[in-house]
């Protein structure tokens, strides 16, 4: 098994987390989780995760494609992730977040548990003993779906783990409260067929309470039994809670397509950062006061070493000729400052400066040869400082920001500059600045031009979603704009160029990845996005519509065939829904995204007329079928009773009536997302037993040429309605004011006297009049239903005739007589068919 992966030094400020457990536990498949978690549900993890090595991406890759996950096989996998900081609206509401998240192998973590000695040792190096005596957080997973066999066994082997990682905290007398997460993993395979989520929620939530309980006994029984002191001391104690995830949902009754979502996971991972972090930031105020204490003690034994000193100062100096050579043969045949201060060189020179040092000869030497040593120990020291420094500094691949990175360009040219007096360009640590200096401006240069790319792709996507026509080219080139700008602008897991790579810890290359998530990138990226999903749309709509040309366009299933011999009006909605589900990557099921309200003019425009044209086509497809249904004799079946039997017709599954509703439903919603589906609609209005009108007058609109000598209205409006019982109501509306000629036309407004309200109930007949005059001749305008005698409400939708008093007739054409908008005339629904009596 190999050690570790190459890490970089550690910052004392990154609080790590840990995730242990037994090889399949799901460790890595819970960080894979993790940076999923980050993409879908940010609010909820509070930040979206960045990795810039792309290994936590290909980890989430592979859980979601499903393929089995590869053991670890390294002992211990380090991943610096950053959180970047979650935005509600313009708002930052969290702080950026930077944590290492180290995987341990299975098999390193039950060797451990089985040979805890090394976590007594505060200096071990092995990699996961480490980590454990390091970690802010432990993550300690279990399978949730092991039979209580293993859970017993999981639950032995951790308690005595927890009982060593707690003393050895209490022994480095680290502050109390250090947390471990008990996480029950894989919970979706505790599903059961026929399950609700809320079924299976409180099935996962039961297996957690019982596995607690266990768990609980055990921590109890042991501290009994052996007297040891308990992990849960004030200082140095364990702070134990528990959680179950699954790195997906399962499938369940009420949510059956969320394989990709995983559950608990961004609750767990906040909580946990949250803990390490804290814990972190008390660890660090702990060990000032820890550091301030030692310092104090080191000043005291170094006043007894210089007391000591004194003493020697005071022997009689004796020349040591041997001495002066080494000093001699070490000053000829030193190397530059690039090889002398470079590994391992570095230590070996320390050593033998410290040697010529220290020798009892050395106040003996010539002043010249005294000065040599002391200023080439000091040039280690100084280097060694600086080296540090540069260590424990923010490198250009660190920041996201083009602030951050000017700031780290400030320091490598201020407090991180080369010391003067040496000559140190070459070496190591001068290389490392140099090189981070190169980056600086590589990732500046890329930032700038991946922009550039991001911003350019957003313009032309806008001009593409403005077109005036969707023929021609339209489609190909929107398709060659996705195309493009779906390619990274470069391969980010390649280096940068001009970012080069030095042989040191932290000279590494940087990747095309660090300025493509940089913030000005990603807030253009997602620009991009919200572009690119509007033109994508707005093609997939205007292809359904049969708008768009091209050759590989696909088939245009809203266009709709007219009625008519060939075609299966019966078939045709739910074979054209499937074709659009098939056709369409419909991110809803509802197609919501095609709403037009999203789209802009004039492309809204032509979109629109073409959805009424088609809508139009399923009409007349829908009137064919009742009209079929009815049978021959139409006029019969025109009555309250079969009206209201016809309504069960159009609910019923059985007919094609509920497909069609759904297919034309969604032509209206995408113009107006109140619209109601037109099938219900229908059927409410067969169902109405009464309508309530509340008829507050008319506008009368008579040409002045509908007769030789002009027509004015020559008394009150009388609208009679009779009862299948025969009784008849009348009410009348008289007019107001003078008529309003405008042009051709005279206006003449008509308003209720006494009474307004009219119960109009299906069968009742419905008849106006109006007497007029023209010239000295007595006349009258009549207003009858034409369409069905159970529903005239069309009568004022048509021409009167105009009767003399001779009972001779003729269409009074041009005159119109319209209901005031707000007296609540019914409206026919546009299914209803053209009946012909
Ligand atoms: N259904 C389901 N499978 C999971 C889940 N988590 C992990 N697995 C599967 O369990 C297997 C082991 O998961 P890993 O993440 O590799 O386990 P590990 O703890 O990293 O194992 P080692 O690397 O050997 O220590 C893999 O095949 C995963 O796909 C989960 O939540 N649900
Ligand atoms: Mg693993």
């Amino acid at each position: 098994m190999m050690p570790s992966s190459p890490q970089p030094p550690a910052d004392p400020s990154i609080p790590q987390v840990l995730l242990f457990g037994h090889s399949g536990a799901g460790k890595s498949a819970l960080l894979g989780a993790l940076y999923q978690a980050g993409e879908k549900q940010g609010e909820t993890l509070l930040g979206e995760v960045l990795e810039s090595s792309g290994r936590l991406a290909s980890l989430r890759d592979a859980v979601y494609r499903g393929t089995e996950l590869e053991p670890t096989h390294t002992e211990l996998t380090s991943y610096t992730v950053r959180l970047r900081p979650w935005r509600v609206g313009a708002r930052v509401v969290t702080e950026p977040i930077t944590i290492v998240l180290n995987d341990c192998s299975g098999k390193a973590a039950e060797s451990l548990i089985r040979h805890p000695d090394s976590l007594h040792d505060p200096e071990t190096r092995a990699p996961v003993a480490r980590a454990v005596i390091d970690a802010d957080a432990i993550i300690l997973m279990v399978n949730g779906s092991a039979d209580d066999g293993e859970l017993s066994a999981a639950f032995k082997e951790f308690e005595a783990f927890l009982a060593v990682v707690g003393q050895g905290k209490a022994n480095a007398r680290e502050v109390g409260g250090f947390p471990v997460f008990l996480v029950l993993t894989q919970c979706d395979k505790l599903t059961e067929p026929g399950d609700t989520r809320e079924k299976w929620e409180s099935r996962v939530h039961e297996h957690a309470e019982s596995a607690w309980a266990k768990f609980h006994t055990f921590l109890k029984d042991a501290a009994h039994e052996d007297d040891a002191p308990s992990p849960f001391l004030p200082f140095g104690s364990i702070e134990l809670m528990v959680d179950t995830v699954a790195v997906r949902l399962p499938r369940l009754l009420d949510a059956p397509g969320q394989p990709s979502t995983p559950f608990r996971v961004a609750e767990l991972f906040r909580d946990c950062f949250a803990a390490a972090r804290s814990h972190r930031a008390r660890v660090s105020g702990s060990n000032r006061r820890l550091k301030w204490t030692l310092r104090a003690a080191l000043t005291f034994v170094g006043a007894l070493l210089l007391g000591s000193i004194g003493v020697a100062l005071f022997q009689p100096p004796q020349p040591d000729t041997h001495l002066i050579d080494r000093v001699i043969a070490y000053q000829r045949q030193e190397s530059p400052a690039a090889v002398r201060l470079a590994d391992p060189n570095l230590a070996r020179n320390k050593q033998t400066l410290s040697d010529l040092h220290d020798d009892p000869g050395f106040f003996a030497l010539r002043d010249d040869l005294k000065e040599f040593i002391d200023s080439r120990l000091k040039e280690i020291e100084d280097y060694e400082q600086y080296r540090n420094k540069l260590a424990a500094a923010i490198a250009p691949s660190d920041t996201r920001t083009l602030e951050d990175l000017a700031k780290v360009e400030q320091s490598l040219h201020g407090e991180l500059s080369l010391p003067t007096g040496y000559t140190w360009e070459e070496t190591p640590a001068g290389l490392l600045r140099e090189k981070w200096l190169a980056d600086v401006r590589a990732i500046r240069e890329a930032e700038s031009s991946f922009l550039d790319r991001y911003r350019d792709y957003v313009r032309r996507g806008i001009a593409l979603t403005l077109t005036p026509a969707f023929g021609g080219n339209w489609r190909a080139d929107v398709n060659g704009l996705v195309a493009e700008a779906t390619r990274p602008p470069a391969a980010l897991s390649d280096p940068l160029p001009g970012s080069p790579a030095v042989a040191s810890p932290r000279g590494e290359a940087v990747l095309n990845r660090v300025p493509y998530e940089f913030d000005r990138v990603y807030e253009a990226r997602k620009d991009w996005e919200t572009t690119h999903d509007r033109l994508t749309h707005l093609r997939d709509l205007a292809d359904a519509l049969g708008l768009t040309a091209g050759p590989d366009r696909p088939e245009p299933v809203l266009v709709l065939p007219e009625p008519g011999p060939g075609i299966n009006s019966v078939s045709l909605p739910s074979a054209r829904w499937t074709a659009l589900l098939r056709n369409f990557n419909s991110t809803s099921d509802d197609f919501h995204e095609w709403n037009l309200r999203d789209f802009l003019d004039p492309g809204r425009s032509i979109l629109a007329a073409r959805l009424d044209q088609c809508f139009r086509t399923g009409v007349r497809h829908v009137q064919a079928l009742i009209l079929a249904r009815l049978g021959p004799d139409v006029t019969q079946k025109d009555t309250p009773e079969s009206w209201r039997m016809f309504a069960n017709v159009l609910t019923d599954s059985t007919t094609p009536f509920p497909e069609w509703g759904r297919l034309l439903h969604l032509y209206v919603r995408l113009r107006d997302p109140s619209a109601p589906n037109p099938i219900l609609e229908l059927a409410a209005f067969l169902r109405t037993p009464q309508f309530e009108v509340n008829l507050h007058g008319f506008d009368l609109v008579i040409p002045v040429d509908l007769s030789l000598d002009k027509v004015h209205p020559a008394g009150p409006l009388s609208v009679a309605t009779t009862s299948r019982g025969s009784s008849t109501t009348t009410k009348r509306f008289k007019q107001v004011g003078e008529g309003v000629r405008e042009g051709s036309i005279t206006t003449y407004k008509l308003t209720a006297e006494g009474d307004r309200k009219i119960t109009y109930i299906p069968g009742d007949t419905l008849r106006a009049e109006l007497p007029v005059r023209s010239g000295n001749q007595d006349l009258k305008l009549v207003w009858v239903a034409v369409g069905s005698q159970t529903y005239p409400f069309d009568l004022f939708a048509r021409e009167p005739r105009l009767v003399k008093a001779s009972g001779v007739s003729e269409p009074a054409v041009g005159v119109k007589l319209a209901p005031t908008p707000s007296s609540g005339w019914p409206h026919i629904p546009v299914l209803f068919p053209e009946l012909k009596r």
